[in-house]
């Protein structure tokens, strides 16, 4: 049965993070890993110590383009980003990152804790002034980040760690202890294809890998429209994404985008909305 909108919701302002099961079908993971295998394994090649290398912009991709368009504009991935971001979706950056395979004895050792980009909740969380912020209410992410593993996650391929409801209490890891494991933490039991969608102020690390496979993922960040974008947008696969959205008059893919040119006045039209009825809400005497 698929879970409801709410019910996922209320799961994700709890815990920070929520997972969607088979989101990439057999199918596309085997092509994705076909089609990026040769040039991860030159890059792990001729740089044997980097613990990961990332191919971005994959919408704009050679081989790869029309399949990670596909799950990009996979409306079950929107409609959720929607609804937990308000209709203000942009892309950020679509990309794949591999992990070479690493010695056993490097088994399921934590690879760095962190939060990610626009993440607000470590700028007091180490000021000794501060100590009466141990909580703090939710509000909607400024970024979130959709994380697709292309095979089983395991302790052999190297678990995603998570801190449930490290998006709302100040939980702060010093950087000595970045590589350790947390008495909080969670291990994520992922199949191949499944993702999980995050709130940037999930406290969250990968582990190593010792499979004897490159683990990969495929990662869309979603951010809130207007903030500076890694992706480029001015590529053709996108032109022609925009082109076929702006004849449907779907604003949603074209603010996916960048494109929105009603926004701001849709914005303040919302707020002047609200606004007025505070004020004929509010009680004179
Ligand atoms: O390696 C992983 O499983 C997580 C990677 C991650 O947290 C990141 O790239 O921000």
């Amino acid at each position: 049965m698929t879970e409801s909108l709410t019910d996922r919701f209320s799961s994700y302002k709890r815990n920070g993070y929520t997972i969607f099961k088979q989101f990439m079908t057999p199918e596309v993971i085997h092509f994705t890993r076909k089609n990026v295998e040769k040039e991860f394994q030159q890059r792990f090649k001729a740089e044997p110590d980097r613990p990961r290398s990332t191919i971005s912009d994959l919408i704009a991709h050679q081989t790869l383009s029309g399949k990670m368009s596909e799950q990009l504009l996979n409306p079950t991935v929107l409609d959720f980003a929607e609804y937990v971001m308000g209709p203000f979706v942009q892309l950020d950056s679509m990309e794949i990152t591999g992990f070479p395979s690493r010695p056993i004895n490097q088994l399921n050792l934590v690879a760095d804790w962190h939060r990610d980009a626009f993440s607000y909740s470590d700028t007091w969380a180490n000021d000794s002034n501060k100590i009466h912020l141990t909580s703090h209410p939710y509000t909607a992410p400024t970024a979130c980040n959709c994380l697709t593993y292309l095979q089983d996650m395991n302790r052999s391929t190297g678990s995603l760690r998570v801190i449930p409801g490290s998006h709302l209490d100040y939980t702060h890891i010093a950087e000595e202890n970045r590589k350790k494991s947390h008495d909080r933490e969670v291990l994520i039991e992922l199949n191949a294809g499944d993702m999980i969608f995050t709130h940037n102020e999930l406290l969250h690390s990968g582990s190593t890998n010792t499979s004897n496979e490159t683990r990969y993922f495929v990662s869309i960040y979603f951010q809130r429209i207007g903030l500076p974008h890694r992706d480029r947008f001015d590529v053709p696969e996108i032109n022609t994404l925009l082109q076929s959205a702006r004849k449907r008059n779907d604003r949603r893919v074209q603010r996916l985008f960048g494109e929105d040119p009603l926004f701001f006045d849709r914005e303040q039209e919302a707020w002047s909305t609200m606004i007025a009825e505070d004020r004929a809400k509010l009680i004179t005497d």
